[in-house]
């Protein structure tokens, strides 16, 4: 709302923001873990609630004057709920990481044994990377994945557990294509005594749309972001049965937070809102659609994916086939914009920071309306530019026919129209 005064004071960071604008526009975006978010979403993340100071749960506050907040706030806690059949939320977490730690020391003590999926199988930094709080803290198991069939081997997993006792297993994935069976995971918990804390940031949409099992009624606790395939702002929500639920808000403060952000909060409460719709479960229809279409013309086309292919909205390929990097293909459909992430595949060879595969996910083309015919077409796109490495004249045919699809689906049509009139004026 009121751009123009953004533009007024500020010009660097006005032209910064319509460049993004621009740039999510005019790009394909496959980045897994990205999305757009509404304009209703947009509207209150840009609200006066980033004004008020809320430390405490609604009604019972440290300060004066919440009684706005306090409605906002309880909105997205009975939707949240709603949405997963869950007994107990929070919605203040900062961030999915946030959300994690949270969970970790209302669960466990530090120098507790966690057990988390390895990060080159597709285990995220928060499930226990030396260099990341989880891993400094606790001891972290890392389990991984079958290096046949790439799936997660549940029964090593069961061994691994009985052997090292861990007080908390992790389930959950940022990077890995099949279904998880939280069932399993269960099993293996309530078998050897340990806490289950399922992480379901990338398919929380999914399983709000029951395409995918959930966790909700075996995990202790669950954690997830908000503006991923359940397409809100950027932030995170912890689940968990009633009886956690008393830790939960009380490590969530004022153990590791302060004052909530609650014009995120309204934020995931319109998101919270907006997934409740029909239209929403038809949109994480289709993103599973798409990944599939996707999955099929890269195989087709001579693409080793890991796993084979995908349930979700991901998928892994594995480049080594193609003797290209990870690091190398990213640069290059970049070029072409088409934006990727470069990933590890199991039992990758190289350095995460080179890494042999790239992630390629469908939520963000799917929010724009794309369906299976473009996905093909997409397919075919990448496997021109990964045919013809540092070939300009491609890179160029490309970013034309990138063009003409991103024209075809426009995003943010309303907004980017404002700033470039007000920047027009300004400029006159
Ligand atoms: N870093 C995010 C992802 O890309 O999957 C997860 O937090």
């Amino acid at each position: 709302m009121f751009p123009e005064k953004l533009l007024k004071t500020d010009l660097e960071v006005f032209k910064a923001i319509k460049g993004e604008t621009e740039r999510e526009h005019s790009t394909l975006e496959l980045i897994a873990s990205e999305n757009f978010c509404s304009e209703a979403v947009l509207a209150a993340l840009g609200s006066v609630l980033t004004n008020k100071y809320a430390e405490g749960l609604p009604r019972k506050r440290y300060y004066g004057g919440c009684e706005f907040v306090d409605i906002i706030e309880s909105l997205a806690i009975e939707r949240l709920k709603k949405l997963f059949n869950a007994e107990h939320a929070n919605v203040q977490p900062h961030s999915g990481t946030q959300a994690n730690m949270i969970a970790y020391f209302a669960l466990a003590e530090p120098g507790s044994v966690i057990f988390g999926l390895n990060l080159t199988h597709g285990g995220h930094l928060s499930h226990g990377h030396p260099v990341n709080f989880s891993g400094k803290y606790f001891q972290i198991i890392h389990y991984g994945v079958d290096p046949k069939t790439e799936v997660i081997d549940y029964d090593n997993l069961w061994k691994m557990a009985k052997e090292y006792k861990p007080k908390i297993i992790v389930s959950g994935a940022s990077a890995y294509p099949r279904t998880l069976y939280f069932d399993k995971f269960q099993e293996i918990c309530e078998d050897v005594g340990a806490y289950h804390v399922a992480d379901i940031a990338h398919i929380a949409g999914l399983i709000v749309a029951g395409l995918h099992p959930s966790p909700i009624p075996y995990a202790d606790v669950v954690t997830s972001t908000t503006h991923k395939t359940l397409r809100g702002p950027r932030g995170a929500v912890i689940m968990c049965k009633a009886k956690y639920a008393e830790v939960i808000d009380k490590v969530t403060f004022p153990g590791m937070q302060g004052g909530p952000l609650e014009h995120v909060i309204a934020a995931k409460a319109v998101a919270f809102k907006e997934a409740m719709s029909e239209e929403f479960k038809e949109y994480q229809k289709q993103i599973v659609k798409n990944a599939k279409a996707l999955a099929e013309e890269l195989k087709r086309l001579g693409y080793r994916l890991v796993a084979d292919g995908t349930d979700t909205h991901l998928m892994l390929v594995d480049l080594r086939n193609k003797n290209i990097t990870g690091r190398d293909a990213e640069k290059a459909l970049g070029e072409a914009n088409i934006t990727v992430n470069r990933n590890t595949i199991p039992y990758d060879p190289q350095k995460p920071f080179i890494a042999s595969g790239i992630r390629l996910g469908t939520p963000a083309l799917t929010t724009r309306g794309m369906k299976e015919e473009e996905m093909k077409k997409i397919a075919q796109l990448i496997h021109k530019v990964l045919s013809n490495i540092g070939n300009e004249k491609v890179y160029e045919e490309v970013r034309q026919e990138v063009k003409e699809l991103t024209e075809a689906f426009p995003l943010y049509l309303e907004r980017r129209k404002i700033y470039e009139e007000l920047l027009k004026e300004i400029e006159k």
